[in-house]
């Protein structure tokens, strides 16, 4: 289940509140179970908070949208692959999106550029982009898909990063990784996500290095989760036992955001 709000949403009175919940539920089937469930009583059961106003409603959807990110986490097979694509099916041109337009890119600097790695790892040495382009490199053709309605299929290549975990001995155990970018994103993934095979800090994109509009220096990509998972631009990766949550998450996406 998706739960979305809308940034640019503006105060909603008495019977309104009810029916924007309703629109904040994206899929369908989700949606059908909601629309028997999703009364602000069923609200009030689901969640065991009494519900009296448009801020509860929020509340009460929030903590819905954290129980699924714990069941999403619970059906995560850490080794189900997501689809993969021949290269003669990559969208052309691959669209760009950020919550800004393109011609307010973030320009970052190859040379001064360091990628801080803190939190729980042993190693905490900063990285530049030569030494991350020596680790072992692998690419994948895979469908990324946007919430806001679109999905396309493009090459990304660079580090797995459970490999690149391994390097900084980061502690497995922990529950997040967070991600800071260089604009004002940023956003935080299940470790099991974090280990899985096809997910990479990527360094190019359709075999040349990472272009600005697609994240330069480095996104970690991610098939099995949707587009708003994965962090452009990343400046500094951080592994933690504190929920980081993220910048559309903190708006009311779902967490988890599995695809
Ligand atoms: N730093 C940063 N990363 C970001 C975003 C952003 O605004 N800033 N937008 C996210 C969203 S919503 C999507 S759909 C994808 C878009 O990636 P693309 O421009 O390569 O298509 O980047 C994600 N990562
Ligand atoms: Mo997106």
């Amino acid at each position: 289940m998706i739960i979305r709000k809308s940034p640019r949403l503006v105060a909603i009175d008495g019977d309104a509140v009810v029916k924007e919940a309703l629109r904040r539920i994206e899929l369908p089937t989700r949606r059908k179970f909601l629309q028997r469930s999703l009364t602000l009583g069923g609200l009030s059961l689901l969640t065991g908070c009494a519900i009296v106003d448009e801020d509860s409603v929020e509340n009460a959807l929030m903590k819905v949208s954290r129980f699924n990110d714990k069941v999403q986490g619970w059906l995560f097979d850490p080794r189900q692959l997501a689809p993969s694509y021949p290269e003669s099916m990559i969208t052309r041109p691959f669209p760009f999106n950020a919550y800004y337009r393109e011609d307010e890119i973030r320009q970052v600097d190859a040379d001064s550029y360091r990628l801080e790695v803190t939190g729980m790892v042993a190693d905490k040495h900063a990285w530049t982009l030569a030494e991350l382009q020596a680790l072992p490199q692998t690419d994948q053709v895979t469908r990324h898909i946007c919430v806001e309605g679109w999905s396309a299929i493009g090459k990304w290549g660079g580090v797995r990063f459970s490999d690149f975990l391994a390097r900084v001995g980061a502690d497995t155990s922990a529950k997040y990784v967070g991600f800071q970018c260089s604009d004002d994103y940023y956003t935080s993934i299940d470790m099991p996500t974090a280990l899985h095979p096809q997910t990479l800090l990527t360094l190019t994109y359709d075999g040349a290095q990472l272009p600005p509009k697609y994240g330069f220096p480095m996104k970690l990509r991610m098939p099995t989760k949707l587009g708003y998972k994965n962090p452009k631009h990343i400046q500094a990766i951080f592994v933690t036992n504190t929920y980081p949550g993220g910048y559309w998450e903190d708006q009311g996406y779902n967490w988890f955001g599995g695809s």
